[in-house]
């Protein structure tokens, strides 16, 4: 075993700690007398080796290549009585280490830990947590939730206690502190984040929220309202695989051109009021099989309109036009994805339920019980805001499965709250919410989607800047006191969407509710041609 003295390697790194480590193992740990967790095992990641998971998400498992030499640390907390939650945390060597602790969060229903969002975060120096959130499950799986331990821990209680834990097993392996804590995730992740600003304002000092399932009690009720329309696929308002597209290059043709560039992005969908008539069946269309009956052009309708109930009650905003190519993931296939078996197993309680019969009282029944505490909807964020922390939100104007305005929604509700406590100036000062167009659901699209953030396969900006990676912008806003935060971020498009094809465009996006203009000169494919003119509205 080669023992290093870090003493005189702080020297050279120009800190002050006078600490021994042992560089390329990780045996220290396993003898490590922790308080809030029991380590399961400690592996040494080689330099240079690849890493394939076992979650049972199987995306989780996507092989990891060219690892760097690491520590991993895999743990499992008591939760309650009879519940347990299982982290990992992987700890970079000491040289690579930045000095700070990141935790990332999961998607969908998942119970497992999220390896590549794990790697994500070492390959940039954090060491970097993940839980199971308490449960096994695939991310389209709900049929646990009945479980109300499960449920809890999924709600918020694995991914708070995971958070003290991992900076205990940090703490023992540094022989110090992390200097800052945070987190990234998106869709649940983007939930768990809110969840943590609201109800544990102490664990992270930086929080990186992309399209968050913050209302959990209403996302799922609006997957039943689409359903409602596709399934099952015998009725006439059924609408097919092979039509999105055709229906995606329509709402081109009226709306790519609004924001005065033709690129096949729309830069503002609350500006495109496209009429799906101009698809009808008999209407002067020569492809027969590519119109649609007057049924289905409904149920577009429907999909892309705020579904209100009685009494103005909100159930959720509609999907925005641009990211109908795809809706495949929410609307085809046998059966419909989300939404039913969470009414099934947490709400109503009874599996038998049909679910034609959701309306306004279900969710507000929903609403009432918030099972597990799922919600993080609360816009009282003095707590967090008083300890100092920053909130960066995110959403794609593409996203084809939470829709994109339930995010500007949010802010709105969070910046009235504020209104009314005579502080809405306030509220920029640690929570910014940017809407990306051409992102779709955290990752891919045909804009540039690549943001720095977390769900992305480990693709980074085309350049590790404030102005371009969003953690990036979230470290510097927290720690450099200078720092007056992100106003225009950069997001980059590579060719085919692989790094190493090279850079294919870069293009600002906004904060809420600016949108990005082109400047009228300059080369379209660069990010300085354009700019983000303040709509005057905050
Ligand atoms: C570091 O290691 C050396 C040699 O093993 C030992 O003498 C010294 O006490 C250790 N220092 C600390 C701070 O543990
Ligand atoms: C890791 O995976 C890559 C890509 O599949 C492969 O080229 C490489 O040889 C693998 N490395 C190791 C150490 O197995
Ligand atoms: C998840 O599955 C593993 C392997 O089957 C099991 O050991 C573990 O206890 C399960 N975790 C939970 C929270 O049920
Ligand atoms: C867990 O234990 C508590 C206390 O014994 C009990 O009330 C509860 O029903 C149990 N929950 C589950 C999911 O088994
Ligand atoms: C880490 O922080 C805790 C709580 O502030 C403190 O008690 C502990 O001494 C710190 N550990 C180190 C190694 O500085
Ligand atoms: C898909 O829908 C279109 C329009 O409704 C129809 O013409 C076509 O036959 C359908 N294709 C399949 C494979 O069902
Ligand atoms: C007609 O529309 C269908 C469905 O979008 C498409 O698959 C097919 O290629 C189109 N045919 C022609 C001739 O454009
Ligand atoms: C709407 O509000 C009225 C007046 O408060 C109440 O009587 C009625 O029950 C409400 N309707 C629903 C569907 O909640
Ligand atoms: C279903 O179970 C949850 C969790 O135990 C409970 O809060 C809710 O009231 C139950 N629903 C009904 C309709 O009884
Ligand atoms: C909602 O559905 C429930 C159960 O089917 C029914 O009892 C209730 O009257 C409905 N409420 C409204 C406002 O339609
Ligand atoms: C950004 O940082 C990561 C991790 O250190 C590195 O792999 C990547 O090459 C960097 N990207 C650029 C454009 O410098
Ligand atoms: C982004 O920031 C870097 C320095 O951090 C600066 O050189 C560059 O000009 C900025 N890019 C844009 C488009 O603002
Ligand atoms: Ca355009």
């Amino acid at each position: 075993m080669k023992s290093f003295n870090f003493f005189q390697l702080s020297l050279i790194l120009g800190q002050v700690q006078a600490l021994n480590y042992t560089l390329g193992t990780c045996s220290g740990l396993s003898n490590a007398n922790l308080q809030y967790s029991s380590i399961r095992f400690v592996t040494p990641v080689i330099a240079g080796s690849n890493f394939t998971g076992d979650a049972p998400e199987t995306s989780y498992n996507t092989v990891q290549t060219a690892l760097p030499s690491a520590c991993r640390v895999a743990c499992e907390i008591q939760t309650s009585q009879n519940s347990t939650a299982r982290f990992e945390i992987w700890l970079p060597m000491k040289t690579a280490w930045n000095s700070r602790f990141l935790a990332v969060g999961n998607g969908g229903w998942a119970g497992g830990i999220n390896y590549p969002d794990i790697v994500m975060g070492l390959k940039q120096g954090f060491a970097t947590m993940s839980t199971d959130t308490g449960h096994n499950s695939t991310q389209n799986d709900a049929t646990w939730t009945g479980n109300a331990e499960e449920m809890i821990d999924f709600g918020h209680r694995a991914l708070h206690l995971a958070t003290i834990a991992a900076k205990e097993v940090v703490e023992n392996f540094y022989n110090l502190n992390a200097s800052y804590s945070y987190y990234a995730g998106c869709s649940t992740g983007g939930r768990q984040g809110w969840s943590e600003v609201q109800r544990y304002p102490e664990d992270f000092d930086g929080v990186l929220v992309g399209a968050p399932a913050n209302w959990m009690t209403h996302l799922p009720a609006w997957d039943i309202r689409v359903a409602l329309e596709q399934f099952p696929s015998s009725k006439p308002s059924y609408i097919n695989s092979t039509m999105w597209p055709t229906i995606h290059e329509a709402v081109l043709a009226q709306c790519d051109a609004l924001d005065g560039v033709v690129d096949g992005l729309i830069s503002d969908p609350t500006r495109c009021n496209f009429h799906p008539e101009v698809l009808a069946c008999g209407n002067g269309i020569s492809n027969s099989s590519a119109c649609l009956n007057p049924a289905q052009i409904a149920n577009l309708h429907r999909v892309w309109t705020p579904w209100w109930e009685a009494n103005n009650t909100l159930i959720y905003e509609g999907l925005s036009p641009g990211s109908e190519a795809g809706y495949t993931f929410l609307m085809n296939g046998a059966t419909p994805q989300f939404g039913i078996d969470f009414f099934k197993h947490a709400v109503v309680n009874d599996t038998t339920w049909d679910y034609s019969t959701i309306n306004g009282s279900t969710v507000a029944f929903a609403d009432a019980i918030n099972p597990g505490g799922i919600n993080a909807y609360d816009p009282d964020l003095r707590p967090f805001q008083s300890a100092g922390g920053k909130v960066i939100e995110y959403h794609g104007y593409q996203d084809q499965v939470i829709p994109s305005l339930a995010s500007g929604r949010w802010y709105d509700t969070v910046y009235e709250f504020y209104g009314g406590l005579g502080q809405a100036a306030e509220l920029s000062d640690f929570y910014r919410l940017f809407m990306v167009p051409g992102l779709e659901h955290c990752n891919g699209g045909d804009g540039a989607w690549v943001t720095g953030a977390a769900s992305q396969s480990g693709i980074l900006p085309a350049e590790n800047s404030t102005n371009h990676s969003l953690l990036y912008s979230l470290i510097d806003w927290v720690e450099n006191t200078n720092s007056s935060g992100p106003e225009t971020m950069i997001g980059t498009k590579y060719v085919g969407d692989v790094t190493s094809a090279g850079v294919k465009f870069t293009r600002p996006y906004c904060r809420w509710p600016n949108i990005p203009v082109y400047n009228g000169k300059g080369n379209v494919s660069l990010a300085e041609s354009w700019s983000c003119p303040s709509a005057g509205v905050y």
